[in-house]
């Protein structure tokens, strides 16, 4: 089963978001494999965002998401990696589409609440960056028949 890595960034955390972003993903029907709640260091900060390093934003982006707690997670199911972008939104929020957690909880482009991988190659980059092996929990929910045919 596909995994995805995401990650609520320090505005979300600090604007009391987790529980909202959480359930999205939930109700959704997509299974939390990973949590945790950490401070990023300047070096992880660096390394996950490295595709961005000569960006002019890049300075920024380090402070801020080094900023405060970030709650990291992985979770897993069908289609995760796309779905869970087409479910954040566009990556400046004021062109993600309302119903999106971008569009209806971000204005600035700088604060743009959470972070998910954008394809196959960096998911799997981003989840062994940022958890350990036995970090990340397999289970089967009890409904899985009743979101899977
Ligand atoms: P995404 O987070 O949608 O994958 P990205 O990988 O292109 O977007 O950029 C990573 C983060 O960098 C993004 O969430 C917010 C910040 N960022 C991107 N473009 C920016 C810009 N033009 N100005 C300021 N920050 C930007
Ligand atoms: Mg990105």
């Amino acid at each position: 089963m596909e995994r995805t890595f995401l990650a609520i960034k320090p505005d979300g955390v600090q604007r009391g978001l987790v529980g909202t972003i959480i359930q999205r993903f939930e109700q959704k029907g997509y299974t939390l494999v990973g949590l945790k709640l950490m401070r990023v260091s300047r070096e992880l900060a660096e390394q996950h965002y490295s595709e961005h390093k000569d960006k002019p934003f890049f300075a920024g982006l380090v402070n801020f998401i080094t900023s405060g707690p970030v709650v990291a997670m992985v979770w897993e199911g069908r289609g995760v990696i796309a779905n869970a972008r087409k479910l954040i939104g566009a990556t400046n929020p004021l062109n993600a589409e309302p119903g999106t957690l971008r569009g209806d909880f971000a204005v600035d482009v700088g604060r743009n609440v959470i972070h998910g991988s954008d394809s196959p190659e960096n998911a799997e980059r981003e989840i062994n960056l940022w958890f350990q092996t036995q970090e990340l929990v397999p289970w089967e929910p009890a409904f899985t028949s009743w979101v899977y045919e």
